[in-house]
């Protein structure tokens, strides 16, 4: 995605190895694979959002903002690992390696999710800028997001889409609980540790839920139409799974998500900032999928 967005992943990798705990650290091999599941060619696009945010805002609380962005990523990479797992997408590809369980065993993948899990909060908590409210804050959004009615409901539906022909839930609410709600919580994480007004925080919470949801579409339409050397995961994953691009086509899935991402844009007019940065990573983000 350019220099631009290049120069935010590094940033965001950098602190992330400053802050995981040394592979040899341990009397185990957790410590490794946390670092293993963490610091591989993830795109970073949750803690981007939450940096891009806090720069929109004024950037004032930078590295509460850097260390509360690394925190969503622990959060999302805890759940990338518990996704693959045997009894869950039982997947052995992820971004181009091995996924974690496969390298390091069920048992020890288990505990570096966990263990991911358990460091994002403390991240936060322990974090030397920001107010300790603005702190209180960040955990509340992390943990609501995370929670039995978030993304464990999100995967718990995910999981029920491989054996139920007419989903009880529809799509766009299981993409909201698997995708949307971590992307709305990053960037309003961002605006939060900015201390951002409550209507900016909102908004921003919606403009970033539309994007997870149109992320989620199509991640949805890369696993039937991407080669395994550019999406770094298994492919045809999704087969015989309820989406939207099995129900309605992949035209219709590109006409959604466009439609997600023009609500998404439409929000954050509504927050009084500069959000040029924004509109042009989210644009590059998805330019190559739905483009004509
Ligand atoms: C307790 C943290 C926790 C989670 C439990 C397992 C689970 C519930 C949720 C899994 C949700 C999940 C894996 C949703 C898929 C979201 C998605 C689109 C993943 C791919 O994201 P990318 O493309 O991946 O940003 P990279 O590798 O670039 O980070």
């Amino acid at each position: 995605m350019g220099d631009f967005s290049a120069q935010r992943s590094q940033q965001i990798r950098k602190r992330l190895d400053e802050l995981l705990p040394e592979s040899n650290s341990g009397i185990s091999s957790v410590h490794e694979a946390m670092r293993y599941a963490c610091l591989g060619e993830g795109k970073m696009v949750r803690p981007t959002l939450c940096l891009l945010v806090h720069e929109a805002a004024g950037n004032p609380n930078p590295a509460l903002c850097l260390d509360a962005a690394c925190a969503v990523e622990m959060v999302h990479c805890s759940s990338l690992i518990l996704d693959d797992l045997p009894s869950m997408d039982d997947a052995n590809l992820r971004r181009g390696q091995n996924t974690t369980h496969r390298q390091f065993g069920v048992d020890t993948a288990i505990l570096a999710s966990v263990g991911l899990l358990n460091l994002a909060f403390k991240v936060v908590a322990s974090c030397k800028e920001g107010s300790a409210d603005a702190r209180l804050q960040i955990i509340t959004i992390l943990n609501s997001a995370i929670g039995s009615d978030g993304l464990i409901a999100g995967q718990e539906i995910d999981l029920a889409l491989f054996k139920e022909n007419e989903p009880a839930t529809d799509i766009d609410t299981v993409n909201w609980l698997k995708t949307g709600i971590l992307f709305a919580s990053a960037a309003e994480i961002g605006s939060v540790a900015a201390g951002a007004s409550p209507d900016v925080r909102q908004a921003v919470h919606r403009f970033a839920g539309h994007i997870g949801g149109a992320f989620q579409t199509i991640d949805d339409l890369i696993d039937k139409t991407e080669s395994v050397a550019i999406t770094g995961k298994d492919a045809n994953k999704d087969d015989g799974k309820t989406t939207l691009v099995r129900s309605a086509g992949i035209n219709q899935s590109k006409l959604a998500a466009r439609r997600q991402i023009e609500q998404a844009f439409d929000e954050l007019s509504k927050c009084n900032m500069d959000s040029t940065a924004i509109e042009a990573y989210v644009g590059k983000m998805f330019s190559r999928y739905i483009d004509d």
